[in-house]
């Protein structure tokens, strides 16, 4: 018996919450885990390096050169990672055995691998198409003026589509597909409506392709700038709440994308009295939207209330970062094991009591109780997840990435 854990059940069943449902709720809520840290956003096309206004910074060794270092880094990751994920690609991730495909391409069978990587593992897989990093992205994609360039990113969207729908008739399981695009102007527009109309265009050409909507759900991801594109971002964030809203398609909301003082957490509870599910994309920005890895901080503590006050099941949750500053698995691992912490002290709050503390207009009483709960041992309640689902906890499983490290030296 663990007696940390058993005086931390005590202290928790004292203000009305039961930690061994909370453990029980963590359990299950997935979180889509991007391949994309593993390998700085680089994919396996042999392309000539990220575009697209994103930007990975750093130089710590050991980046996944090739599909089997990616999977095998997956698998690290997932290892010390507690609970059942699912697995988040990228179109540029495609693996191809003979002929590459050029993106508006692409068909299912390029993602055999992954799907088979995903089956015997018991994960989930969610979708990107990918608009950056092309020689065809350079100026714009699904806004573009160019005919050609628009046609081929339909194309591209259509063909991703079809991939997402092929993942979840594999793998049993709904896959999200998240569209975004870079497209955007330096300088201040002369025109702002034109390129949102062909935006808008290219996603009806998109969804118009068959698809069944009970295993492809389809997002869009608003930004408000991206590097070099500071002045303006097509599809902005008006832009897809009403495309959305209109076409029964899903918003995607990366806490990245948003001006420094708007609340993402803020947001979640509206979209959620319009539509059914809203899809997140969880980071952290520093000053820009610069991905970093997701910490155990107040920003992600007030998400994760709202997502467990929503609903766990109404919010489709994924990861979304990416730094090459400091060993990519650990990254991996620190960003996940964040993000459910902050679930887990989401799941261990007297909600009920709180917010009949607000009905009441008893602001005193609920601003004590906040600052109470601040230092009830959440931690002890984690340690004993983490134990109670097979992998380490506290600190341990740093020493397992460090060990992985030194067998898997990449030049
Ligand atoms: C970019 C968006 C987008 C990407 C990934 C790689 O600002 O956040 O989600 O990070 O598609
Ligand atoms: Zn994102």
């Amino acid at each position: 018996m663990n007696e940390r854990y058993e005086s931390a059940k005590e202290l928790y069943a004292s203000a009305g919450v039961d930690t061994e449902a909370a453990m029980r709720k963590l359990a299950g809520i997935p979180i889509s885990i991007h391949c994309w840290q593993g390998d700085d956003v680089t994919g396996f096309e042999g392309g000539s390096g990220l575009t697209g206004g994103i930007q990975v910074t750093g130089n710590y060794p050991g980046r996944a050169r090739t599909p089997e270092e990616l999977m095998a880094d997956i698998d690290m990751a997932l290892s010390l990672i507690p609970g059942r994920h699912r697995l988040n690609l990228h179109a540029s991730y495609a693996i191809f055995k003979g002929k590459p495909a050029d993106r508006d391409e692409l068909e299912p069978c390029h993602f055999e691998p992954w799907v088979e990587f995903a089956r015997k593992r018991g994960l989930g897989l969610d979708f990107n198409p990918t608009f950056f990093s092309h020689p065809k992205s350079q100026n714009a994609t699904l806004s573009s003026e160019d005919p050609e360039i628009h046609a081929f990113w339909i194309r591209h969207g259509q063909a991703c589509v079809k991939i997402a729908e092929y993942f979840a008739e594999e793998l049993g399981t709904p896959s999200l597909l998240d569209i975004w695009i870079p497209d955007g102007f330096k300088e201040i527009p002369a025109d702002r409506l034109g390129p949102r109309a062909r935006l808008k265009d290219s996603l009806d050409q998109i969804l118009s392709v068959p698809y069944d909507k009970e295993k492809v759900l389809i997002a869009a991801e608003s930004k408000v700038f991206g590097i070099g594109m500071e002045s303006y971002t097509v599809g902005s964030h008006e832009f897809y709440m009403n495309y959305g809203a209109k076409n029964n398609i899903l918003c995607l909301l990366d806490n990245g994308h948003y001006h420094p003082t708007e609340s993402v957490a803020d947001k979640i509870s509206s979209m959620l009295l319009f539509s059914d599910k809203v899809a997140l994309h969880v980071t952290r920005s520093v000053r820009w939207d610069s991905d970093h890895v997701i910490l155990l901080d107040d920003e992600t503590k007030e998400m994760a209330r709202e997502i467990v006050l929503a609903g766990t099941d109404r919010v489709i949750l994924a990861t979304d970062f990416f730094d090459a500053g400091i060993n990519r698995i650990a990254a991996w691992v620190i960003g996940v094991r964040s993000l459910q912490k902050a679930l887990l002290s989401a799941l261990l709050t007297p909600r009920d009591e709180l917010k009949r503390l607000q009905d009441e207009r008893r602001f005193t009483e609920l601003l004590m109780l906040r600052e109470e709960l601040k230092l009830f041992p959440v931690g002890d309640v984690w340690n004993q997840f983490c134990v109670t689902n097979n992998v380490p906890a506290d600190r341990g499983w740093y020493d397992l990435v460090v060990e992985y490290e030194k067998l898997n030296v990449r030049e």
